[in-house]
């Protein structure tokens, strides 16, 4: 660890992750899949009311998604057991509607236990997405449904996991087929689902599970599909309804909130969360911007893999997704401070300072902070300077110096050095780093 002018034992500054959060933090990339009947109907919000028999996945393959994510990195995986159009991709007890009645296996398949299994065989953390929203069910909108909704989240604990996450999806209400009814139900989000008692299933089994969404996540939502966490992301928040759903605090956090909820970027690489004809993965420099704009931002990335009516990860997208993650590696590949302890600088004692002094001048691009978390995050200004023929320079870059966290990462127009200087101009306290590295 690297302490800055720390001269008492040192005490954490307000929240502080938990030890899942903390494991979930160092997940940094992990994937989602979004596959269901809207994948045949060429839909993003199936209405509720397409046959289950459009359902059927010619060469069904969920080691080759699991062997596709870990080529490109993927340390997890969150698949859509139902989407909002109700539909099930295990066999249910709780509805007619799901892959029991689908003729892909005869309605022998499970989709959930296939992937599953695939995951514990290759090693890739597993999770679950599960709409609270179902526009099939006619109960919808009545405590019947809530009821129906707790049992499906204990079926799944029952014969599924363990959880690394587990997704309870914040559209809620709206239009509907709901058994036939064909019409707009509203309902009260923060109370109807009983959030706490849903978490309670999973946790009863699985207590290290991360939740997303509701009453009670231990994670938060960047509040856009974008693929940006902006600059200033702090872990801390409140827990308070109103603000779990207000995009622009999700957007940085909350400096003085009480309570450490990590952000989440969740986007596709694709336009859209299901597969469509008509879409291509996005670019590799999108990409590649979609990364430091989220893990580069103290924020995990859950990079979406539409699954295509085959059942399979389109090769482009698993080409695609690798030369993203081979580039990645390449270009953290070399620290260029390995082995250099710094020194703090004594013109500027009154701030906290950092200088790497390099034995031959060393062109750099790229620094990557990391907080120690476990003291509180900390840092809200910094200020990066380069030493070259006698004279300290700032660093370019686009980049808002602000706050660090669990990892940050600037880019900048390659410069070549004597000296790398980093300033802490504003923070909460003393500054505590598990590791500074350059490319
Ligand atoms: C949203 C949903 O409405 C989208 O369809 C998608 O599943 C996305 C990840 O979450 O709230």
């Amino acid at each position: 660890m690297l302490a800055v002018s720390c001269r008492h034992q040192p005490e954490a500054i307000g929240p502080v992750p938990t030890p899942q959060q903390l494991e979930w933090q160092q997940m940094e990339t992990y994937a989602f899949i979004h596959f269901g009947l809207n994948t045949f109907n060429d839909m993003e919000w199936g209405y509720g009311d397409t046959p289950a028999a459009t359902f059927n996945p010619t060469d069904l393959d969920c080691e080759q998604w699991v062997l596709t994510l870990k080529a490109c990195g993927m340390k997890g995986v969150i698949l859509t057991a139902k989407h909002h159009d109700g539909f099930c991709l295990w066999p249910t007890e709780t509805t007619d509607y799901s892959i029991k009645n689908a003729p892909y296996k005869n309605g022998q398949g499970d989709v959930v236990g296939e992937l599953c299994e695939a995951c514990r065989k290759h090693g890739l953390k597993f999770g679950l997405y599960l709409s609270p929203w179902d526009r099939h069910q006619a109960s919808y909108g009545s405590e019947e449904y809530v009821t129906l909704y707790h049992q499906q989240i204990q079926e799944l604990v029952d014969h599924y996991g363990p959880f690394f996450e587990f997704w309870f999806d914040g559209a809620n209400g709206g239009n509907g087929w709901y058994g036939g009814a064909n019409e707009t139900r509203s309902i009260k989000a923060e109370e109807y689902y009983q959030y706490d008692k849903a978490r309670d299933f999973i946790w009863s089994k699985y207590p290290n599970t991360m939740i997303f969404g509701g009453t009670v996540p231990t994670l938060r939502w960047i509040g856009n599909e974008e693929g940006i966490a902006k600059p200033t992301q702090w872990c801390n928040y409140t827990l308070d309804f109103d603000d779990l759903n207000n995009t622009r605090l999700l957007a940085t956090g909350i400096r003085d909130g009480d309570t450490w909820l990590p952000a989440e970027v969740d986007v596709s690489i694709r336009p859209g969360w299901f597969y469509h004809d008509n879409e291509q993965p996005h670019s590799l420099e999108k990409l590649l911007d979609i990364y430091y704009h989220s893990v580069g931002r103290n924020a995990n990335l859950l990079l979406n893999f539409p699954v295509n009516k085959e059942g399979r990860i389109p090769s482009e997208d698993s080409l695609r997704a690798a030369e993203w993650y081979q580039t990645l590696q390449h270009t953290f590949a070399n620290d260029l401070l390995q082995g250099i302890q710094p020194l703090r600088s004594k013109a500027f004692e009154h701030h906290q300072a950092m200088v790497f002094e390099f034995k031959q001048p060393t062109t750099l691009s790229c620094l990557v902070l990391q907080e120690d978390i476990t003291m509180g995050q900390r840092v809200e200004r910094f200020s990066i300077n380069y030493y070259k023929n006698g004279k300290w320079l700032p660093i370019e870059t686009d980049e808002e110096l602000t706050t660090i966290g669990y990892k940050r990462i600037i880019r900048f127009k390659p410069v070549a050095m004597e000296k790398l200087r980093i300033r802490f101009i504003k923070a909460k306290g003393p500054v505590f780093f598990n590791k500074i590295s350059a490319y």
